[in-house]
């Protein structure tokens, strides 16, 4: 009988779900392996053949695991909020949750097609009540500890963005909204913020102890960017103001030529002559549409305006010319600088197009560009003759002693803009009375559900449609004092900055989870998902973990112990799919045709899981083809097992199983699935050359096989006589002594010629092996009329004879 993946498939994904068969319990006698896969967003498409390649590579690990005698945390869920719902529901006219629930049940159906050993009865969704309950819960002890406020602040508004809507810094790329590529503009809106800065040194530091790629904390790292500096306060000139610059490079004070403050500064119109007023009110109008990126672009001709006033430097009392210069952020550090252009790319340009001074004090320049590298100081007064590390620490020194500045740590990264003008996202629960004050809604009061609209549509001028939402929105207190709801929704990041700490405790009503349970499971052990959630999703969800570690909530300060980053699966032709280049291949097509456990391996067997690869129908088939070979290996026409199968063992495949045993085991661990599927090809190869299979290597190479092609896995180890799941049974083990090569092959040579070679014991004594070396019939020849003189022996390689 031939490999029937349908009904085999069907007939084990039945067992699985019937018996529970990874139903998870905190079986405290068992160490625990909490392995997680990045949730999906339900989108009406259906899953990607991306998706199963990171599922597939920790559901082996799982399986693995569980065999290994680890208690597997293996869950699933959904990130359901979010726009392409919301969009998709104004189209149609439909409601989002309907639409929601159906792609759920969608998406869980195909999962459950590919016999990932998920325990369904975990599954979390972000949009169920029950769940966002907690994500209002967090929000709320965030308020509490003064980490969530309200400010009008400048935010993206991507107006063209389903009607308009705000995103976070994280969601703007080149200026464009990271979905859709929607034009964003900055604009000052009411807004709820997150005080991530408040963990930016944490957020840094913490990333040592993490086993991630370190491209991925590299990124985390400039994201949050923090740089240390000093600030530096300037007199101004006729003024009682001071402006405050912040610079990583005191030690270039003496090289000051002048000072920028950023148009937007709020010192500009107090500073600025009255001849220079018009001038400088122009220039704003001019750079109001700029984004951060353009204006501080190093390719970008460089442009400003003197205000005619004047910063005396603090150091040695010189008189410098204030500019405002868009290449000046309002949002960093200060919104002023002191621009040194000997030392400074930008602040050269600028200096060379205005003819402002350029003064070196530092040694290795040309005139011809700025020196941005180290040197002696020079020109510096009290810093002469230092290099750069202790000019600043010199400086940093004269700064704090003179009040004239003090050291300054610095971050890009801003606040988390947590609010969006959306009708499709958890509601933010507060409420703004009519005098004034805003209160959370009541703990007890949790969840605040959306309220269910005919019309969602927002009204285009910054409002949420929740302000439409009339009967939810108006509140009254015991006292008859009047409310409205909060009507900004959360972000989509919102929901999955916590979820794996859910599955811990899925139904859980009292609390995120039970404090045993969080004790018990403790931090995901392996997560697995794309590359781009380096910062967005995985900057949050660290935040979120931190505060709530902090809070006392969870035993361990970091979510991720370990991270890895699938590649992407890539269209035949190397290009990402895509509906437009019509290369998308779906999953469900591959898993009627080929099967499941073929699409699993073929995923597998690709390349190295961090890769990005081309899908190939050629590599698929031949997958299929290899399965196909091991069912025959093992099952005979009439669907038993093979005759040739039995319980003794000649020897013949002893090395080469414990071989695979090894290399499968570490390569499954070390998550290289296409080596270790390439070392059960060479086991296949060899034991179609033998003529009797042990049932034992049969049986171990069936188990090492069902982590990847789970049902043959299953439906085989029936056949070789087991009486339940192969899920459990215990991981197979290798010798090492059956590894060592016990034969080896010695060069024989004459007087450094090589004549002939041995094949010898590999633990042979060394007077044993000169004693065979010589007695070699080649050898015999060569040395037949000369007398042997000395025999030099490297061990298990060579015997060189010198004679003369
Ligand atoms: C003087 C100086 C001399 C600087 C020199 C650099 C080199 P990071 O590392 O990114 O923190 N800067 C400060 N605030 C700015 C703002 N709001 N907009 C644009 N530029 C700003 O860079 C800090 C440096 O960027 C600061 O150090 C300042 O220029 C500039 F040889 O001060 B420096």
């Amino acid at each position: 009988m031939s490999y029937q993946h349908k009904d085999i498939e069907q007939k084990w994904q039945d067992f699985w779900a019937k018996n529970a068969t990874f139903k998870t319990g905190e079986d405290t006698s068992k160490p625990k392996f909490y392995a997680l896969d990045m949730f999906p967003f339900p989108s009406g498409q259906g899953l990607h053949v991306g998706h199963p390649e990171g599922y597939t590579a920790t559901d082996i690990v799982s399986r693995m695991k569980r065999s290994q005698g680890f208690n597997v945390l293996h869950p699933m869920g959904f990130d359901a909020f979010g726009l392409p719902t919301e969009q998709y529901a104004m189209k149609t006219g439909r409601f989002p949750a309907d639409i929601t629930k159906e792609n759920v049940a969608n998406f869980r159906k195909q999962m459950q097609t590919l016999g990932l050993s998920y325990d369904w009865d975990r599954e979390v969704n972000t949009t169920d009540p029950k769940y966002y309950k907690w994500t209002q819960w967090i929000f709320e002890q965030l308020y509490k500890k003064g980490l969530a406020y309200e400010d009008k602040i400048m935010v993206n508004w991507a107006p063209d963005l389903m009607g308009g809507t705000v995103v976070a810094n994280e969601e703007v790329i080149d200026g464009k909204t990271e979905r859709g590529g929607f034009p964003v503009y900055r604009v000052p809106m009411r807004q709820w913020v997150l005080k991530i800065t408040a963990y930016a040194d944490r957020l840094i530091d913490d990333l040592e102890g993490l086993d991630w790629p370190e491209s991925i904390k590299e990124q985390q790292r400039n994201w949050i960017g923090r740089s240390i500096g000093a600030s530096v306060f300037f007199d101004v000139e006729n003024a009682q103001d001071k402006i405050e610059v912040f610079t990583t490079r005191p030690d270039t004070l003496f090289g000051a030529s002048y000072v920028v403050l950023s148009p937007e500064h709020a010192l500009v119109d107090q500073i600025a002559t009255d001849d220079n007023k018009d001038a400088i009110e122009a220039y704003r109008k001019e750079i109001a549409s700029k984004s951060d990126l353009e204006r501080t672009d190093l390719n970008k001709d460089k442009s400003g305006i003197f205000t005619g006033a004047y910063a005396i430097n603090p150091v040695n009392g010189e008189k410098l010319p204030i500019w405002i210069a868009d290449y000046v952020l309002a949002s960093y550090g200060t919104g002023a600088i002191m621009a040194v252009p000997a030392h400074d790319t930008r602040d050269f340009e600028f200096a060379e197009k205005f003819d402002l001074t350029i003064k070196p004090v530092i040694e290795g320049g040309t005139n011809e560009e700025a020196y941005t590298g180290d040197g002696t100081h020079i020109n510096s007064g009290f810093l002469d003759g230092m290099d750069k590390a202790t000019a600043i620490a010199t400086m940093i020194d004269w700064l704090e002693e003179h009040d004239r500045g003090h050291k300054q740590v610095n971050f890009r990264l801003r606040d988390w803009i947590f609010s969006r003008q959306r009708y499709w996202g958890e509601p933010i629960p507060v409420i703004h009375w009519e005098d004034g004050e805003s209160t959370l809604v009541p703990e007890d009061q949790l969840p605040l559900e959306l309220p269910y609209m005919e019309d969602i549509k927002p009204s285009g001028n910054g409002e949420s449609p929740l302000a439409n939402a009339t009967e939810w929105l108006a509140v009254e207190d015991e006292n008859g004092r009047k409310g409205l709801r909060e009507t900004n929704t959360m972000p989509q990041w919102a929901g999955s900055s916590w979820y794996f700490l859910r599955y811990i405790d899925p139904t859980n009503d009292d609390a995120i989870a039970a404090p045993e349970k969080l004790n018990y499971w403790g931090n995901v052990d392996l997560y697995i998902g794309g590359q781009e959630h380096a910062v967005l999703h995985l900057l949050y969800a660290r935040f979120w973990h931190k505060f709530l570690y902090d809070l006392g909530v969870v035993p361990t300060s970091e979510p991720f112990q370990k991270l890895v980053n699938q590649g992407m699966i890539l269209g035949e032709n190397h290009e990402k799919m895509s509906k437009s280049k019509g290369n998308v291949v779906n999953p469900d097509d591959i898993v009627n045709e080929y099967g499941a456990d073929t699409l699993r391996m073929y995923e597998m067997f690709m390349g190295p899981l961090e890769q990005s690869i081309a899908w190939s129908e050629d590599g698929l088939s031949g997958s299929r083809r290899w399965l196909d070979r091991v069912w025959r290996m093992i099952v005979d026409e009439d669907g038993h097992l093979n005759a040739n199968i039995t319980t003794e063992n000649d020897g013949t495949l002893t090395k080469s199983y414990h071989q695979t045993v090894k290399k499968v085991t570490n390569d499954f661990e070390g998550l290289r699935f296409n080596t270790a599927i390439s070392q059960l090809m060479v086991f296949v190869n060899d034991a179609y050359k033998a003529e009797k299979l042990p049932l034992e290597y049969i049986k171990g190479f069936v188990q090492l096989l069902a982590p990847v092609a789970p049902h043959m896995g299953e439906e085989l180890w029936q056949i070789l006589g087991g009486t339940d799941t192969i899920a459990f049974v215990a991981w197979p083990t290798y010798d090492e002594s059956q590894l060592v090569e016990n034969e080896v092959e010695v060069v024989l040579q004459v007087n450094g010629k090589v004549r002939s070679k041995i094949t010898v014991a590999a633990d042979i004594a060394g007077d044993e092996l000169e004693k065979l070396a010589l007695a070699d019939e080649a050898i015999q020849k060569q040395v037949a009329d000369l007398t042997v003189r000395k025999v030099i022996n490297i061990k298990g390689k060579l015997i060189n004879i010198v004679a003369n």
